[in-house]
């Protein structure tokens, strides 16, 4: 069976790795390539107002510079916190200060939330993904739910993970690691829905 090149419309490493990871593993005739690949990742400019609609722009844009037969897949993901009224969700990548370090930025967030007295702690990571095909869009979501740590703990993943204790569990995704986090996360449960539909994609081939 001939193999599809899908390509990956993200400049976020730590993205790249986890889906690279889970979809080799799925042993699909599938191979993943970063934007890199293909000569960066276009500018996008991510003002939709939703996941679905920045991950839309940021698949389209990788695909327009790699012809209509290229299969690509983007995703646009979040931490939603209950203390503040679900923020930052699609703004995640942009809050806190600009050209922080990831561990700043988990610091700032926890102090916010620290700030503002509250006992409820429950925040959940949500990931929408698109995949174009030749001529097709579909589209999957992940959620996955937890609480937020009081400190930093582990060293693993990127972004917010020192901070996300999943449902379940008592440590955080960065102490966690791949392992399990590839498991259960946002980012996992949305690539098990795209594994499903890829499997009769591919057969199609
Ligand atoms: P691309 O748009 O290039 O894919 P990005 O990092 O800007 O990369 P998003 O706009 O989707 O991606 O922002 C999602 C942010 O949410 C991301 O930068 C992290 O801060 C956070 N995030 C998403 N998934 C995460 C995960 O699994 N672990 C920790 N943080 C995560």
């Amino acid at each position: 069976m001939k193999e599809i090149a899908l390509y990956f419309a993200s400049s976020n490493e730590g993205k790249l790795v986890e889906v690279r990871t889970m979809l080799e593993a799925a042993a699909l005739p599938i191979c993943v390539l970063s934007a890199k690949t293909a000569g960066g990742m276009p500018f996008v400019e991510e003002n939709a107002p939703d996941y679905i609609g920045n991950a839309r722009l940021k698949a389209r844009a990788l695909k327009a510079s790699l012809g209509k037969d290229a299969w690509v897949l983007a995703e646009d993901s979040g931490l939603e916190v209950d203390a503040l009224g679900g923020a930052p969700g699609i703004h995640t990548a942009r809050y806190g200060s600009p050209d922080a370090s990831s561990l700043v930025k988990c610091a700032e967030l926890l102090a916010e939330v620290d700030e503002r007295s509250e006992t409820n702690r429950k925040a959940r990571f949500v990931c929408v993904m698109i995949l174009l095909t030749q001529d097709e869009e579909y589209i999957f979501r992940g959620e996955c739910s937890g609480t937020l740590a009081r400190n930093m703990l582990g060293e693993q993943g990127f972004g917010y993970d020192p901070i996300f204790i999943p449902d379940g569990h008592n440590t955080t995704f960065a102490e966690l690691g791949a392992r399990v986090k590839n498991k259960i996360s946002h980012r996992a449960q949305a690539l098990n829905a795209l594994m499903g539909g890829l499997h009769s994609l591919t057969h199609l081939q």
